[in-house]
């Protein structure tokens, strides 16, 4: 990577383009000097107070010239935010200019020709990480908050950055340093043969850390419904209207809807805002035997969908009597009805019906049944109700907890884990204390990689090369 962190940044922070207001960002040691050559505020920038902001000019061309002849400039906001109460711990000059591509790219050429350096991606992320402000998954938890696409994905970003994280990797490492130094100070002893700690203590300590790291690590499952939203398939046998409900529910006609049975025949994803979460609308392929090669494919892929999703709306044709073809979408409930979130519904509720509640009593009560017209949009928002219900149950087993959503943090909980329980059948089987040990500062190491306590430069190349320029 090669940075020089003795250099001033600096760096436009808003996104390219134009806009309301644009902001450059300049950290480090002569930050507020470099500044100070081109504002016109009512007191000299060195004088400025930390956290303050001021009304001035930025003279593109500097303020010592302006003064002998008319210099371009743009009225700006300035703030001062002083070292170490700064995002950075640096000095740091935060430039609020009118949001035009030309004025703020303007300003940040100025303060380059007047000592700064173009920052690199996530630079000013980098400095907050290097002058020990936050560490390296609050690190990394700053970039996830800027992804955020709905309320979950930014509470947990939010919980992350907090350092919720943080600390329960150094409590998991600050458990095995315990157990390290029981086992040491029988080391020390070695030629004396004594056992200070019984190895079922140690046994028992292991066992907590391996328990909490594999609970973590089993949340990285839910992932993606932080990340990407819930995943709703609608499900049925062909021309029940799964199509038709999808297009209700995004108001557009996004599917193609026939009455001809097997329209649909690739899944088609949408993604619905409700309450504030996305919900992902998968429709599908009517579920039919068939021996259309396209149709078999169609219904491999819808299955597959199933398999995957969060919540499943089954949908029937409320208006045709239960056929045996029906069987098979009662099969799929049977089948995932203790895993996932179900829900029946009664379609095309505009026309006679010819099935009721009674065809399904053999789910009664643990499964909700809703009648809809997705032609008339009756009882759509019920469905839109019981939909952020589900999404209530399912965050509240993840409230409380974390859900770890970065590949890099996973993949270093596994392998510390496994040292642990290297660590652990060593004793079990009896060996000596010496591979404990070093099996277990193998996996205090693999932690400290995660908050970045060890880190190589190839790791921080890794994540601060992701980020955007300005963050
Ligand atoms: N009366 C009435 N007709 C509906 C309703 N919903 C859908 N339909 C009609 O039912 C037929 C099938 O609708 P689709 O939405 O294409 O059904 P689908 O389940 O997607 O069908 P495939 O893609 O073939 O599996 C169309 O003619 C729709 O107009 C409804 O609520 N009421
Ligand atoms: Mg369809």
């Amino acid at each position: 990577m090669n940075i020089n962190f003795n250099d001033t940044i600096a760096a436009i922070s808003t996104p390219k383009g134009s806009g309301g207001i644009a902001i450059i960002r300049i950290s480090g040691g002569a930050a507020i000097d470099i500044a100070a050559q081109f504002c016109q505020c009512n007191i000299p920038l060195p004088r400025a107070k930390s956290w303050r902001v001021y009304l001035g000019k930025f003279y593109f061309s500097g303020e010592k010239l302006a003064e002998q002849q008319q210099s371009t400039y743009d009225q700006v906001l300035i703030t001062i935010f002083r070292a170490p109460n700064s995002y950075t711990k640096e000095d740091i000059v935060e430039i609020s200019c009118h949001g035009g591509e030309y004025i703020a790219e303007s300003i940040l050429r100025s303060l380059i020709q007047g000592g700064a350096r173009l920052a690199m991606p996530g630079e000013f992320t980098l400095r907050a990480f290097i002058n020990g402000r936050i560490d390296l998954v609050q690190a990394e938890a700053v970039a996830d908050l800027i992804k955020s696409q709905n309320d979950l994905a930014l509470q947990n970003s939010n919980r992350q950055l907090e350092g919720f994280l943080s600390t329960m990797i150094e409590n998991f490492r600050n458990r095995l340093v315990e157990t390290i130094s029981l086992l040491e100070v029988e080391l020390d002893f070695a030629e004396e043969d004594l056992e200070f700690t019984s190895r079922d203590k140690i046994l028992e300590l292991l066992n907590e850390i391996i328990q909490s790291i594999q609970k973590l690590i089993g949340s990285f499952s839910r992932e993606k419904l932080v990340r990407q939203g819930v995943k709703v398939v609608l499900a049925g046998k062909p021309n029940v209207g799964k199509s038709s409900v999808l297009n209700a529910m995004l108001s557009e006609n996004r599917a193609i809807v026939t009455d001809i049975p097997g329209t649909t025949r690739d899944v088609l994803e949408e993604t619905v805002n409700i309450h504030g979460i996305n919900f992902r609308l998968f429709d599908t392929a009517g579920i039919i035997e068939s021996r259309d090669p396209v149709e078999i494919e169609g219904i491999r892929r819808t299955k597959m969908n199933i398999q995957d999703a969060d919540i499943l709306v089954m949908i029937f044709d409320g208006s045709q009597n239960l056929t045996a073809e029906d069987e098979a979408i009662f099969q799929l409930i049977r089948q995932f009805r203790d895993s996932k979130k179900i829900v029946i519904v009664i379609n095309k509720s505009d026309l006679p019906n010819a099935i009721d509640k009674i065809d399904f009593k053999e789910f009664d009560s643990t499964i909700d049944l809703l009648k809809i017209s997705a032609l008339n949009s009756s009882g759509l928002e019920d469905l839109s109700t019981l939909l952020v219900s589900y999404l209530d149950d399912l965050k509240s087993q993840v409230t409380d907890e974390f859900i770890l959503t970065n590949i890099r943090h996973k993949n270093a909980l596994e392998k510390g884990l496994a040292s642990i329980q290297h660590a652990k059948n060593s004793i079990v089987n009896k060996l000596s204390g010496e591979f404990v040990v070093s099996d277990l500062k193998i996996a205090f190491d693999y932690l400290g990689e995660l908050t970045g306590v060890i880190t190589s430069e190839e790791i921080l190349n890794n994540i601060f090369s992701n980020f955007c320029i300005g963050k």
